[in-house]
């Protein structure tokens, strides 16, 4: 068997890194934080006492210049800090870390940042460092690492949930918990391929492929309820499309609650895609106004059409807008635009009663007014409701970046491969493929060290 294992020995792991936790000063309060084997070093140096603070508690103490000397004059002041001591392995990084809680002044930081270079093998951290140290000393797989970015970005409140559990490790363990199984279905094919004297249950090939098969469908259920985690992280795309005049932007303008769009009399006021971002029940919505769709013989309005209509196709959900007066009479080429799952809004109930019983009538239809505000709440209502099942959270933990699926599909591929191999070692080597294949997503590749431990424990007494 070849090891294959990571370095999991950072490269520069002996480096001692700081850098400015909090946002942009001046500010009250301004967070340095350090990590890396200098630590405990600086504490002592800057706070000029010879014991370190009692981990993971506050301490105010005064920070000085590091000079040399023990006796440190008042002009020695750099300032009078809240300081945190986390010695490793305690520590988000795994390493000793410390924070200095200092007030945010651009003087303050500057004469810390010149003191904190001073120290052996000290610099400034790069982006991501401290995350990347978490990671290489097993603090967080990737999919957490990934879900503390995503917390840091969230903007809504169910993008900050979904980013919690994931950064709590929700989806790492699902996937980990998945390389788990598979690894051990390895184990009993290894083992038949290397002790093929040995008596094997003659129940195992009927088990491996039940098991194979179940994990199959797991999988594949897991990647068709994709789509709700990436739009949760990226957004939903939501499209108005519909006549000219139908009064689209008027609508854009109500849910963005501001100007966005144009609104006036004049068929073909709108001639590009307009984009505005709305959070609809906590769900980010990337939504579009576009132009009104009629055949014309202006260049300009012609490509603001096919725009529409590309942007239409592109979305995740569309409201198709039209005049009551025109209802329910629908151009055969604007027909196919209405899907069963198209929002139809019936606009201007104002002006007259709507027709209501006509062949075009579906649940998804609603009567409304832009001018009065007749009708909107429940369309709203319903609207909020289709959003937050395109991209609403779910109990279980749904898979959130492209990187996830790619690895995920490749892992199912895998699979079904083995399923339809006959010959073992291929077998197995799938199966090695596809534990690799879900290693990816959290990090973890040395398969071939876990491999080991499950087949010893496998093969006891043999
Ligand atoms: N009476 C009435 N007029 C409305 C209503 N909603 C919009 N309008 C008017 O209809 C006209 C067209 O509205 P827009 O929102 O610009 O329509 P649009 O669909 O964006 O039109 P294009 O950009 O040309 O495709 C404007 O004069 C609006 O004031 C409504 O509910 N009742
Ligand atoms: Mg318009």
């Amino acid at each position: 068997m070849t090891k294959n294992q990571p370095n999991h020995k950072i490269p520069d792991s002996g480096q001692t890194i700081f850098a400015l936790a909090t946002g942009s000063i001046p500010s009250a309060i301004a967070i340095i934080r350090i990590s890396g084997p200098a630590c405990s070093l600086i504490i002592t140096n800057l706070t000029k006492r010879e014991k370190l603070p009692p981990a993971r508690l506050a301490r105010r103490q005064l920070l000085y210049k590091n000079k040399a000397e023990h006796t440190p004059q008042k002009q020695d002041i750099i300032d009078e800090a809240l300081v945190l001591w986390f010695p490793s392995p305690n520590s988000f990084t795994g390493e000793d870390m410390a924070e200095l809680h200092v007030h945010g002044s651009r003087a303050v930081i500057e004469m810390l940042y010149q003191e904190l270079l001073r120290f052996p093998n000290t610099r400034i951290a790069e982006p991501g460092e401290f995350a990347r140290r978490a990671f290489y000393n097993s603090k967080l797989d990737l999919t957490s690492i990934e879900g503390l970015a995503d917390l840091l970005a969230a903007e809504t409140q169910a993008q900050q949930q979904q980013a919690i559990r994931q950064y709590q490790g929700e989806l790492g363990q699902l996937y980990d918990g998945w390389r788990q199984k598979l690894i051990r279905l390895s184990a009993y094919l290894e083992a038949y391929i290397d002790f093929p004297d040995e008596e094997l249950p003659s129940t195992l090939t009927d088990q491996l492929k039940q098991q194979l098969k179940d994990f199959e469908l797991q999988l594949t259920n897991h990647l068709a309820d994709a789509g709700r985690g990436q739009k949760l992280r990226q957004g939903v795309q939501l499209t108005i499309v519909g006549p000219p005049n139908a009064g689209k932007s008027s609508l854009m303008n109500w849910l963005t609650r501001r100007e966005t769009s144009i609104v006036s009399a004049i068929p073909g006021t709108t001639r590009d895609v307009i984009e505005a971002i709305l959070n609809i029940g906590g769900i980010p919505v990337i939504l579009s106004d576009t132009a009104g769709l009629r055949p014309t013989t202006d260049a300009i309005e012609q490509e603001g059409v096919r725009r529409a209509q590309e942007r239409a196709g592109q979305s995740d959900l569309n409201i198709f807008m039209l005049d009551v007066t025109h209802w329910p009479i629908i151009l055969s080429d604007m027909a196919p635009m209405i899907k069963p799952e198209t929002i139809v809004l019936v606009n201007k109930i104002d002006l007259m009663p709507p027709n209501v019983m006509n062949n075009y009538r579906t649940e998804r239809t609603f009567f409304v007014s832009l001018k009065t505000n007749q009708g909107l709440q429940d369309f709203f209502k319903f609207l909020e409701h289709e959003v937050q099942k395109l991209a609403g959270l779910t109990e279980k933990p749904v898979l959130t970046r492209l990187r996830h699926r790619a690895a995920l599909e490749r892992c199912l591929q895998n699979i079904q491969h083995a399923q339809q191999n006959m010959v073992i070692e291929l077998k197995a080597e799938d199966l090695r493929l596809a534990v690799r294949a879900l290693g990816e997503i959290t990090g973890r590749v040395h398969i071939d060290e876990m491999l080991d431990v499950i087949f010893k424990e496998f093969c006891i007494g043999k």
